[in-house]
């Protein structure tokens, strides 16, 4: 396997799974070898690397894979802790921030992209009410809080943030203005963006569309 010593990150630029990684490598100051995947030709090394998914973000770390974003970010919390500690040290709080983040994994990518699709009438409006309830909770959950980690940014944080990307997308294809609706998220979002790891990370909102818009056609949903 390439890449026996060090770390390598296999990845795909507008993934938000990839890009949480790639804050996570960041904000703790590690160096790596960036790989980008061409996911419709998968190299061999992400074949053999992740063969239960078969997808990105995969971390190697001294020839050792590890799989699943927010497990990659928990281990790199992990190996890297003497800097920058992305999980809460009292376990209660660790599992309310495991909690959170799962919530972020089961509703924002599966509600978001279904959003992102050409969706009509009332499949429309009662996917726009879902994303509503979804913004609406997170920002009562991030209250008056700079980060959902409170005064430090941390492991929520990391998990959401790359979404604030698709918001821009929300506007163009389903007319949702998340501004209107949690003020609170796209202030969090503005000082998340502050932090170095964060705005290098994150994708550019309209080159994110530009590629929906791209894969629809593809996809024949144009
Ligand atoms: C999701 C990774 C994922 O969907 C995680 O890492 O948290 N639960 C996983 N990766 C996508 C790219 S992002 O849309 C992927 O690799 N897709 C390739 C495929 O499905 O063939």
């Amino acid at each position: 396997m390439a890449s026996q010593k060090g770390v390598m990150l296999l990845d795909f630029w507008s993934s938000p799974f990839g890009q949480r990684v790639r804050i996570a490598l960041a904000e703790k100051g590690v160096e790596y070898e960036h790989k980008e995947e061409d996911l419709s030709s998968k190299s061999e090394l992400l074949l053999k690397s992740n063969p239960v998914h078969k997808k990105i973000p995969v971390l190697i770390h001294d020839g050792k894979t590890v799989c699943e974003s927010l497990t990659i970010v928990q281990y790199i919390d992990e190996v890297w802790s003497d800097k920058a500690p992305l999980m809460p040290s009292d376990p209660h709080q660790r599992a309310q921030a495991r909690f959170w983040a799962d919530y972020v994994d089961k509703k924002m990518y599966d509600c978001g992209g279904r959003l992102s699709r050409k969706l009509k009438g009332q499949e429309l409006e009662a996917t726009k009410k879902e994303m509503i309830e979804i913004l609406q909770l997170l920002q009562t959950q991030l209250g008056d809080n700079k980060y959902f980690g409170g005064n430090t940014f941390g492991f929520v944080d990391v998990a959401l943030v790359p979404f604030t990307s698709w918001f821009y997308t929300f506007e163009m294809c389903a007319n949702l203005n998340v501004e209107q609706i949690a003020p609170g998220i796209i202030a969090w979002a503005k000082r998340c963006q502050e932090r170095e790891s964060v705005a290098k990370a994150l994708s550019d909102p309209k080159n994110f569309y530009d590629f929906v818009c791209m894969m629809k056609k593809l996809m024949g949903l144009e």
